[in-house]
């Protein structure tokens, strides 16, 4: 009604639950029932925002069901099962891909038509739950949507952060962080499972009993309470859980006594230790309490997980010993993060299992594996022994042992590489004033599999962090490409893609066998589906301008080329390779005449992402790009030509209105520091041609899309080292080009701020951070070059449009289900268990 109250009495919906419905007028009803029924806000009111929340959990009683289903069926097959252990997860939103695994698009829009409401506006109404910082975190959410949608026995254990990945404000000073309340109102996709809660310890001490037998005792004992979160896979009944545990004080931690007393914050003291734990996704670790609050995190994580592991092995019939435990049970490492785990096992195997020391490491190691996401190595973790001894004493112990019978190993079976201990043991006393644990080497030692995550990266894996493991464990290394999910990065972000995909191609069957899209090549010549091809990228194109005019009040013209990078912001990516193009693309066009500007493809730069809170140069990259973009976008000379635009406060649901629309990406790391990339994915799937270097997935993209139809620049990774020495050596010696960007900077084009600290890091001749370490120097002309293609690329419509398809068509290998199945054959050993 008009005062935004909704009448039930007589009107055409009643509110009534329909199990499984599937027509507009049940599911209506089911809407209905939920703002009546199980309302979260006054009952007779329903806004666009509550109509979004009844929506959602009516949606919601589908999944439990079907996630009722799974449980029992993984049960009653009694299969192995898989245990992704990931301290992140980038969800993003869940209702548009909710009700598209499920096939109720049409019914929930039609529904909410009758209350006068359109789905893409209630979608909206969501917020994103960011439980990760960027890829590696969106890798493990796009690996559920596989494993439910490939049917195979695996789940996701994480941590429920009370606030996710911060809010990215943008002002004149740069960004600011701001806490992002995910969970304001509630979360309409959680089940809370109070039934399922575990004791987690810290602190304390080891007893040895009388037999010999320790056990860890003291300390502080918090509990872990499981919030189940259902994955639905696509087109299958089959939907599994994302277990994220949050930590509670219990009741007789709350001390009545001093409450009574007044002493209120001494009496809650206990519970809100316990807030802290999941208060925040990365606390900053530069002190003290910060790490330790950080190594609580993971430990809790692993531990709670654990627990639940083998409280659900022991549940099967087939659990009638321990030797059985790696048959039935696979745990996968997403980075060192979940480290503690193995450890944990180790503990609970033999302090509460009785198992001895061989037992126990043989069914450790038989259970766990390790991917591994990056090389960089300030992102390698290191624990400082102090602080691990005296947080996890019993963990410590083990640490040590596990690496005492290491190093034995190595010297009876391996005499040769004894040399190599020092590099390759588990505890690095080698700064007696720092004595550390390495946990990426634990990793190695106590996995049956270590995995890189592109091949190149692999390959450096073996040839350089870990060679020297090579040589002990030849079989244990393995590459694993990572892949996204096809339904959140095409089929539902990209719908007008998708249909003309499907009519294509006659199937919609890509969907689920994105091979499929290779029989596009076939066409990329054919004018009618690249017109619809180009209709279908303006639709999309005009989407995106709608969006950044909401979003920063910056117009933009739907004609222009978009060109965009949107990825967390750090200098190996090098945003700054973007900028100072995009500033000597600016300055050139300033010395035109407007008769030259006229010739030149007008271009539209995004940049958007997030700069750790307390990465200083990635901040004054934010800040270097909003200042650029203020001058370029207001100068009526060449804004016809060029505008710079950075998109804030970039998440998962920004980035799928920024895809789709997205014509030319960049992906420019120094080579051999991206380990992977997976947006580069996305935007190839999306039918956007990518500028890059040879780097990450970059590799395999470009070889199976065509070198035709990726623009490379750059130098390569293996010339990388070389080149780093030379400029050491005082012999680089940098183009004009590169000089004259920087230049216009620094005479203050882009207003009074100086941004000659951020410029110096690209000046000098030595050590990591200064001397241009990331080689944007270098690589300045070649990149130069690239864009000078592509903007001549570009001015041939016909053969733009032959290129976007073909990248499309290319992209098949790199869906998340061609990952999920390559790491349940040949790394975790599970096969498929459907729900009938
Ligand atoms: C990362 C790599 O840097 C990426 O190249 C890779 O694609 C992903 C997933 O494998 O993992 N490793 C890493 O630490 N992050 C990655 O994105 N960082 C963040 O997630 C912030």
């Amino acid at each position: 009604e008009a005062n935004g109250q909704l009448t039930f009495v007589g009107g055409h919906v009643k509110g009534v639950a329909v199990p499984c419905a599937r027509e507009e007028s049940e599911i209506a009803s089911n809407i209905v029932y939920h703002a009546q029924y199980t309302p979260h806000f006054y009952p007779l009111r329903f806004d666009q925002e509550h109509a979004f929340y009844a929506a959602a959990q009516s949606v919601r009683d589908y999944l439990v069901q079907r996630w009722n289903s799974t449980y029992l069926q993984f049960h009653k097959s009694d299969a192995k099962q898989t245990y992704y252990l990931s301290m992140e997860y980038l969800q993003g939103r869940a209702l548009t891909n909710a009700i598209g695994n499920l096939g109720i698009t049409d019914g929930y829009a039609q529904a909410l038509k009758s209350f006068g409401y359109l789905l893409e506006d209630i979608v909206e109404q969501e917020k994103d739950a960011a439980l990760g910082n960027g890829g590696l975190g969106r890798l493990a959410s796009c690996f559920l949507d596989s494993m439910a949608t490939l049917n195979l026995p695996a789940w996701g254990y994480g941590l429920r952060y009370r606030y996710g990945l911060f809010k990215q404000r943008i002002t004149p000073e740069g960004q600011e962080e701001v806490a992002e309340d995910w969970l304001e109102k509630f979360s309409p996709w959680e089940i809370v499972r109070h039934d399922i809660v575990y004791p987690v310890r810290f602190f304390g001490h080891v007893q040895i009993n009388p037999d010999g037998s320790r056990k860890w005792v003291g300390g502080e004992v918090l509990n872990a309470l499981a919030y189940d979160v259902p994955i639905p896979g696509f087109n299958t009944k089959n939907t599994i859980s994302l277990r994220l545990w949050e930590a509670k004080a219990s009741a007789e931690d709350f001390n009545l006594f001093l409450f009574n007393d007044g002493k209120y914050e001494d009496a809650a003291h206990f519970h809100s230790k316990a807030q802290q734990i999941c208060a925040v996704l990365y606390p900053g670790d530069a002190t003290e309490n910060g790490k330790i609050l950080r190594l609580k995190q993971q430990f809790f994580l692993c531990s709670a997980s654990l627990q639940d592991i083998i409280y659900r092995f022991k549940e099967r019939r087939s659990a009638v010993n321990w030797d059985n435990f790696p048959n039935k049970v696979a745990v996968q490492l997403n980075d060192t993060h979940p480290t503690l785990a193995i450890p944990e096992l180790m503990r609970l195997l033999m302090d509460d299992g009785g198992l001895s020391w061989d037992s126990a490491w043989d069914l450790t190691y038989k259970t766990f594996a390790y991917t591994n996401h990056t090389v960089l190595p300030e992102a390698l973790e290191k624990w400082s022994q102090d602080i691990m001894r005296k947080l996890l004493p019993r963990h410590f112990e083990i640490i040590e042992e596990i690496d005492k019978r290491f190093k034995e190993m190595v010297h009876a079976t391996k005499k040769d590489m004894a040399g190599k201990l020092p590099g390759m043991q588990i505890l690095d006393s080698s700064n007696p004033q720092k004595p550390v644990v390495r946990m990426a080497n634990l990793c190695v030692v106590s996995s049956h599999t270590v995995n890189g995550v592109a091949q190149l990266h692999s390959d450096i894996l073996k040839a350089e962090l870990f060679a020297d493991y090579v040589s002990i464990w030849p079989n244990k290394f393995q590459n694993k490409t990572n892949g996204i999910t096809p339904r959140r990065w095409l089929l539902f972000c990209n719908p007008e893609l998708s249909q003309i995909i499907t009519k294509w191609l006659k199937t919609d069957e890509w969907i689920t066998n994105l091979d499929l899209l290779s029989g596009l090549r076939t066409f990329a010549d054919n004018e009618d589906l690249q017109e619809e091809w180009a209709k279908a990228k303006l639709a999309s194109k005009n989407r995106l301008v709608q969006y950044v005019h909401n979003a920063t009040g910056v117009s933009i013209d739907p004609n222009s080329l978009f060109d965009i990078q949107i990825k967390r912001i750090h200098e190996y990516k090098r945003q700054l390779l973007n900028i100072l193009g995009a500033v000597y693309r600016y300055k050139k066009l300033k010395e035109m005449s407007e008769a030259e500007r006229q010739k030149v493809t007008p271009r539209t730069i995004m940049i958007g992402g997030k700069a750790f809170a307390t990465y200083t140069n990635a901040k004054l990259i934010v800040k270097l790009v909003n200042d650029v973009g203020a001058v370029v976008n207001n100068d009526p000379e060449t804004n016809k030509y060029l505008k710079i635009v950075f998109i804030p406060n970039y998440n998962v649901s920004v980035a799928e209105v920024l895809i789709p629309g997205s014509e030319l990406s960049q992906h420019i790391s120094t080579a051999g520091m991206e380990a992977s990339g997976t947006s580069n994915m996305k935007f190839a799937l999306n039918g956007c041609l990518i500028i890059g270097t040879l780097d990450g997935a970059n590799v395999e993209i470009r070889e199976e899309i065509g070198e035709e139809n990726f623009f490379l620049f750059g130098a390569k990774a293996d010339e990388v080292p070389r080149l780093r020495k030379e400029r050491e050596m005082g012999m680089f010696k940098p183009d004009p080009r590169f000089e004259e960007a920087k230049e216009f900077i620094k005479v203050g084009t882009f207003g009074s701020y100086n941004y000659a600290d951020l410029l110096s890091s690209l000046e000098g001749d030595s050590g990591y951070g200064r001397g241009d370490y990331f080689l944007v120097g270098h690589d300045f002309p070649s990149y130069l070059d690239a864009q000078s293609r592509v903007d001549e690329a570009y001015k041939d419509r016909k053969r733009w449009l032959k290129m976007s398809i073909l990248s499309t068509a290319g992209s098949g290998k790199f869906s998340s289900d061609r990952t999920i199945a390559q790491y349940a054959k040949q790394i975790w050993g599970i096969e498929e268990c459907r729900v009938p």
